[in-house]
């Protein structure tokens, strides 16, 4: 894995690795912390549902398992840090990891739905948002707090939301939020909250730091850390978007026939049609092979052979298309923010060819 810390711990896994399979095996799925992993007993551990409902619920593990039905979806999470690099490159973003194109992976998550369990505790008609904290405290946050979010009502009651206990039919490991997490699919994953312990329907969304203040995008002349509560815009559903992940950028490889790989994900409520590949640095496209996604909300992994003359070092140019027709942005410095969040620009990877003798 690529470490870029290890309290709070931050890995994301090298591109070749979630090249090969579009279920990420547990050790290769990438981790995103704010704070230190908090240690939790699953026998003694209760979610409580509160705010805006008639019917305040406090649930253990076994409450969930017996009172609700259990589902697996396969569900990509995707950090809107992710590819962070590529806008660092054009002018540095201090106080934030430069993440290559592995803060994202995909895992068949086990658990229940949000909705059937925000059902059981009867909501008001004044909700509006559902709220969730956790057991991790954020020495990052101002003031430190315990990591937190919200999503719209209108998501938290979609049957792709869940409360998962159980990863790649495991149960979910520590690091990605045992004993429980959410899991909310399509959305950035800092709204899929670990080791969550409390679920709030609210008016409004939650005024925890890492949804009022961070995971928004700024203007580009903002100062990140002069910016308040309500500046910019929250990042809430994630955008089309792909990467190259072999050969990856810098790669040296044999001149001739080549294989491409990566992966391509569409925002929610959309699919990927199409992605284009150019060796040539955007001069001709030519179309890749998409293989069949695990789901409704996961990625899904490309390929497409390509000649490598000898003699050149290539630039590979990835672009995807979603069904609405439309087509990643080409540049990342259009994109540039200042928290370098949600770089959906066309990727690219610069390849050294070897002449075979
Ligand atoms: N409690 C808690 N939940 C959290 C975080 C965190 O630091 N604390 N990080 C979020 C972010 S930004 C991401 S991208 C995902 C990462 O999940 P993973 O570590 O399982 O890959 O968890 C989210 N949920
Ligand atoms: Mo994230």
């Amino acid at each position: 894995m690529v470490v870029h810390g290890w309290e709070p711990f931050n890995v994301e896994p090298p591109p070749a690795a979630l090249a090969d399979a579009p279920l990420t095996p547990v050790e290769a799925f990438y981790s995103r912390n704010h704070g230190p992993v908090p240690s939790t007993d699953r026998d003694t551990w209760r979610l409580a549902v509160t705010g805006l409902v008639d019917r305040r619920l406090a649930l253990s593990l076994s409450d969930l398992r017996r009172g609700f039905t259990t589902c697996t979806l396969a569900v990509t999470l995707q950090c809107a840090g992710n590819r962070r690099a590529g806008m660092t490159a054009i002018r540095e973003i201090p106080g934030e990891d430069p993440w290559r194109d592995g803060a994202t992976s995909t895992a068949e998550w086990t658990g229940v739905r949000l909705a059937d369990v925000l059902g059981a505790a009867r909501p008001t008609e004044r909700a509006a948002h559902v709220a969730f904290e956790a057991a991790d405290v954020s020495q990052l946050a101002e003031p430190p707090q315990p990591y937190g979010g919200s999503i719209p009502f209108a998501k938290a009651m979609g049957p792709e939301v869940l409360l998962a206990w159980a990863m790649n039919g495991r149960p979910l490991p520590a690091v990605h939020g045992g004993p429980l997490r959410v899991v909310v699919p399509g959305f950035i994953g800092a709204r899929s909250v670990k080791w969550v312990r409390r679920v709030t329907v609210q008016a409004e969304p939650s005024d925890n730091y890492f949804q009022a203040v961070a995971y928004r995008l700024l203007p580009p002349g903002t100062d990140p850390d002069r910016a308040g509560p309500s500046d910019g815009l929250p990042l809430g559903p994630i955008a089309l978007n792909c990467a190259i992940l072999c050969p990856a950028d810098g790669a040296t490889v044999p001149s001739g026939r080549t294989m491409v790989r990566g992966y391509a994900l569409a925002g929610e409520h959309r699919r990927v049609i199409r992605v284009d590949l150019s060796a040539d640095g955007g001069a001709s496209w030519q179309q890749a092979n998409l293989a069949p996604p695990a789901g409704a909300y996961t990625w899904q992994l490309w390929h497409t052979d390509v000649m490598l003359p000898p003699g050149v070092d290539p630039e590979l140019v990835a672009r995807a298309w979603d069904d609405t027709g439309a087509l990643q942005p080409e540049s990342a410095a259009a994109l540039w923010n200042p928290k370098g969040y949600a770089n959906n620009s066309w990727p690219r990877a610069a390849i050294h060819t070897l002449s075979e003798t």
